[in-house]
């Protein structure tokens, strides 16, 4: 199926999986994180502390409590040092496990916000040519994938990027 681009809150999205932009703690932040977190509710934040928090690039999964999705997939994006330390192999790796893990838990359809682009600095353009190569890969093992985003500059990259393919 086509890689979808939404303009969205993430939390309202209908979807048997959303992903999160966390931090190695997964014991919750702000931007995406904090909004995840506000919308599934505290059953969210017990259910991450059992998971001795994830590495940079890796994925872990519970599910989504309040939330419309089923499951909350949560990985963690590389922090932006100018590009020395690996970031967009990192960032690559982020998307890449978080379908992995989607797979081997039978999600079809899937949500991904623009990890990496807030607090953690990654720059928009190249973020989104990642995301969008690894998206195109795991094309047709998905119903529905999206990339949700949350302002008009993402949007419009995004789908910038798309037409270009
Ligand atoms: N729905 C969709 N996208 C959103 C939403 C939302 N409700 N809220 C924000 N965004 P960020 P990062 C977009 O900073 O850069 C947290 O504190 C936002 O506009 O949330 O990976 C974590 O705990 C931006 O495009 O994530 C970590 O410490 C995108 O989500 C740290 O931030 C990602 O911005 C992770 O930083």
């Amino acid at each position: 199926m086509a890689i979808e681009v939404l303009q969205a809150d993430i939390t309202r999205l209908d979807v048997d999986a959303i992903v999160n932009a966390a931090n190695t703690s997964l014991l919750g932040g702000g931007g995406v994180d904090g909004a995840i977190h506000r919308a599934a509710g505290p059953q969210l934040l017990a259910a991450c502390r059992v998971l001795n928090g994830c590495e940079t690039g890796e994925a872990k999964i519970t599910p989504g409590f309040n939330l419309p999705a089923r499951w909350v997939i949560h990985t963690v994006g590389p922090v932006w040092h100018g590009g020395v330390r690996q970031e967009a192999q990192l960032l690559f790796n982020a998307y890449d496990n978080s379908f992995q893990l989607a797979l081997t838990n039978g999600i079809k359809s899937i949500a991904f916000p623009c990890i990496s682009t807030g607090v953690y600095r990654f720059p928009k353009t190249e973020a989104a040519r990642i995301a969008i190569k690894a998206m195109q890969q795991y094309q047709d093992k998905f119903s529905r994938i999206i990339a949700c985003v949350f302002n008009g500059e993402d949007l419009a990259l995004y789908q910038k990027l798309l037409a270009e393919l």
